[in-house]
């Protein structure tokens, strides 16, 4: 499918800054959209820049006019107050689905998470490692918003014939900083390459993805993304030893995927 604009929500994000200059392309526009401010376009630099919500109809409806696919990364990224997560995440999601099936916007990528499913035990995930249908297993109310964001997904691709996936993303930072990084990496490399794919792969209909790099220590499958023509280039096991030799044996919920979001408060921000 050609994608020729592209409009990023949470642009002003960790992962939407990441993905700016990786999903520059010969002939794309990228609109970035963001509630918090967006560095200016460079000299030449081919980028739209909305400022505003998610959750507003009539910014949002503005944002998908004129636009071939849609990477929907704004929202909030972590535990947070239940009626924040659900305005936001929940609204916001939504409200961006409905503008894009307005606007004929063919293609919605959804930025999941492994909260989706953090309360499965990484010890039970398979030689494969957790398949993207595993059973929905939230660790906090912003994985129960990352299903619920999944199901809306699912409902506007059945009802209207959107082309929607969702990347459950495992950890996507420049590089990864602990144990759980080194099977969860999603590399900035390989998160543009996973997100190419999906902009890009036929009649792909409603799907499913796991979002990480090929590391030596994945607990997750990367079948479903590589089904999109995903192909990692990067393995997190080259920062090993260094991570491994600063952190404390054990931390808590490391039996479960979702780490230490297992342990933390119900809808009290926890630290990144
Ligand atoms: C997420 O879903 C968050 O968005 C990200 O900031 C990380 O905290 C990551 O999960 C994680 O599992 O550590």
């Amino acid at each position: 499918m050609a994608s020729h604009r592209v409009l990023i929500t949470g642009a002003a994000g960790g992962i939407g800054t990441l993905m700016r200059p990786r999903l520059r392309r010969p002939g794309r526009v990228l609109r970035l959209m963001d509630i918090n401010p967006i560095a200016p376009a460079e000299p030449d630099e081919p980028v739209e820049i909305i400022t505003g919500s998610v959750t507003d109809p009539d910014l949002v409806a503005t944002a998908c006019r004129d636009v071939d696919a849609v990477l929907h990364l704004g929202g909030i990224s972590r535990e947070a107050a239940w009626e924040s997560i659900m305005d936001v995440n929940i609204t916001g999601t939504r409200v961006l689905l409905d503008a894009a099936r307005a606007a004929g916007v063919r293609r919605v990528v959804l930025a999941s998470s492994n909260h989706a499913v953090g309360f499965h035990r990484i010890a039970e995930a398979g030689p494969d490692g957790l398949p993207a249908d595993a059973s929905p297993r939230p660790d906090t109310f912003y994985g129960v918003s990352k299903l619920a964001m999944e199901a809306l997904g699912s409902l506007y691709h059945s009802r209207f014939g959107l082309d929607v996936i969702c990347v459950r993303i495992g950890m996507c930072f420049p590089r990864p900083w602990n144990r759980r990084g080194l099977s969860l990496w999603l590399s900035p490399g390989d998160a543009a390459r996973l997100f190419e794919a999906c902009f890009t792969a036929p009649e792909p209909g409603y799907r499913v993805v796991w979002g990480v790099s090929d590391n030596a220590r994945r607990t997750v499958s990367l079948r479903e993304a590589e089904a999109l023509g995903y192909r990692s280039a990067d393995d997190a096991e080259q920062f090993a030893a260094h991570i491994l030799s600063g952190e404390p044996p054990a931390a808590a919920g490391d039996d479960y995927l979702g780490g230490p979001f297992v342990t933390t408060e119900l809808g009290r921000p926890n630290p990144l």
